[in-house]
C-alpha cells in the first residue's frame, strides 16, 4: 500500500468534568487524530493520546504533532508498505515521542484491516470475545464523593475499581471505600506522587485494603525503589509510566520492579511494541493489562482489540466516552454489559464506524502532509 497523505488534526472533546490524578488536573484534554489515505483511496484512522503538558510523561499535544509533521509524515509519505513491522521501521530511528508513533502506527493497522477484511482482534491475534473492564475514580475534596463515584461505576457493573491517589489522599478514601465494599476488586494508582524514602511505610500499610495492585507509586525513573518497594510488600506493584518501551519492561522484570505491567500503545509506542510486552510478560510469569488515556472512540478501538490477547488477565482502563466527554467521533458507544464486560467487535476493519462530520466538528486545527 502506497501512503499518499497524512492528515493531523488536533482534536478537542468537551470533557464533563476536570479528571484529577496524582499529576496534576486534565481538563480540555487534546488528541491527535492521525489520517492515513493510501493511492488505492483506503483511509486508516488512529490516535496519539497526549496530553498539554508534560506531567505524565515527556510527551505534549504540540510535540506530538510537531513529531508527525516533520519527522514521522516524512518518512512514509509515498512509499510502500505491507505490514506494520515493515511501517514502523520506516521511523524507526526516530527517538522517543510514543504517542506520535502510535497514532500513525494505528493509522495502519486500519489500512491493513480494511485491505484484508479482517478485524483489528484478528490482526493482532486477540482470542477472547469479551473483556471485562474497571473504571478509574478521579481525586475528589471529599469523600462522600469518591463514595459517589465508586456507587455509580459498580451500578454500571465495571468490574473493578481504579482509584486515583496522593499523598494525603490515600488512607481515608480508601478505608472509606473497603469499609462500604469488602469485596469488589479495587487498584489505586499513585501516578509517581510518592516517594520511597518518605513514603514506603505508607505504601506498605495499603495491604490492609486488599488492593488487586498498587500502580506507578514513584516517579518513571525509579525502577531500583519500585524493586526495593516490591521486595517489601505483599501488594502486587503495577508500572504505568516507568513502561515506555519493551526495553523497560525487560529492566522492569529482571530487577523484580513490579508484578504486573500495565500496557497502553500510546505511552509504548504502538501495536507492535504492546504485543511484545504483553508476550515478554507472559514469559515471566507477568500480569499485564491494557490501560488508556482517555482516548477517544477511536484510540479505544484499538486497545479494545489489543487487550482480546490471552495474557492481559486483569481488567482495562476502557470506560465509554460518557463517563468522561460529551460526545465522541465513533458509533458505536461502548457498552458494559451487567457481567462487567465490553464485547471486542470481530468486525473487518476498526470495528467502529468514524463519524467524519464529528471529527471536523471538534477538530481545533488540521496539517495535511502529502
Ligand atoms: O495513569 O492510567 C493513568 C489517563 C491519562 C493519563 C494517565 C492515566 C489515565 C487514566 C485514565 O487513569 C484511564 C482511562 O483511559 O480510562
Ligand atoms: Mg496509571
Amino acid at each position: 500500500m502506497k501512503i499518499t497523505s497524512m492528515d493531523i488534526y488536533e482534536v478537542a472533546l468537551p470533557m464533563v468534568r476536570t479528571f484529577k490524578t496524582g499529576f496534576g488536573d486534565i481538563k480540555d484534554k487534546r488528541e491527535i487524530i492521525v489520517k492515513l489515505t493510501t493511492s488505492d483511496g483506503l483511509t486508516g484512522f488512529g490516535e496519539s493520546p497526549t496530553l498539554e503538558a508534560p506531567l505524565y510523561n515527556h510527551e505534549t499535544t504540540r510535540s506530538c504533532l510537531q513529531a508527525l509533521e516533520h519527522f514521522i509524515a516524512p518518512r512514509i509519505i509515498g512509499k510502500n508498505f505491507e505490514t506494520a513491522e515493515d511501517f514502523r521501521s520506516a521511523y524507526a530511528d526516530i527517538v522517543g515521542s510514543p504517542a506520535a508513533k502510535n497514532g500513525a502506527e494505528c493509522a495502519f493497522w486500519h489500512l491493513v484491516a480494511q485491505r484484508d477484511n479482517v478485524s483489528l482482534k484478528s490482526l493482532f491475534g486477540g482470542t477472547k470475545s469479551e473483556i471485562p473492564v474497571g473504571e478509574g475514580v478521579g481525586i475528589r475534596p471529599i469523600v462522600n464523593e469518591v463514595l459517589a463515584d465508586v456507587e455509580n461505576c459498580l451500578s454500571k457493573g465495571f468490574a473493578r475499581i481504579k482509584l486515583k491517589i496522593q499523598p494525603e489522599w490515600d488512607l481515608t478514601p480508601l478505608s472509606a471505600i473497603r469499609k462500604r465494599w469488602p469485596d469488589i476488586e479495587l487498584m489505586a494508582d499513585g501516578n509517581s506522587a510518592y516517594r520511597f524514602d518518605q513514603h514506603k511505610d505508607l505504601l506498605v500499610s495499603f495491604e490492609q485494603f486488599n488492593l488487586s495492585m498498587l500502580e506507578q507509586p514513584l516517579p518513571a525513573g525509579d525502577f531500583v525503589d519500585h524493586a526495593a518497594l516490591q521486595a517489601l510488600t505483599t501488594t502486587p506493584i503495577c508500572l504505568d509510566e516507568s513502561i515506555e518501551s519493551l526495553n523497560d519492561a525487560r529492566t522492569a522484570i529482571r530487577l523484580k520492579a513490579c508484578k504486573v505491567i500495565n500496557v497502553k500503545p500510546g505511552r509504548v509506542g504502538g501495536i507492535v511494541e504492546s504485543i511484545a510486552i504483553h508476550d515478554e510478560a507472559a514469559r515471566h510469569g507477568i500480569g499485564a493489562w491494557v490501560g488508556g488515556m482517555l482516548e477517544t472512540g477511536i484510540g479505544r478501538a484499538f486497545n479494545l482489540a489489543l487487550a482480546s490477547k490471552d495474557n492481559f488477565t486483569y481488567p482495562a482502563d476502557m470506560s465509554p466516552y460518557e463517563l468522561y466527554y460529551t460526545d465522541d467521533i465513533t458509533e458505536p458507544g461502548l457498552l458494559v454489559k451487567p457481567n462487567g464486560c465490553i464485547d471486542v467487535p470481530d468486525t473487518p476493519g476498526l470495528g467502529f464506524t468514524v463519524r467524519e462530520d464529528k471529527l471536523k466538528k471538534y477538530t481545533q486545527a488540521a496539517i495535511t502532509v502529502s
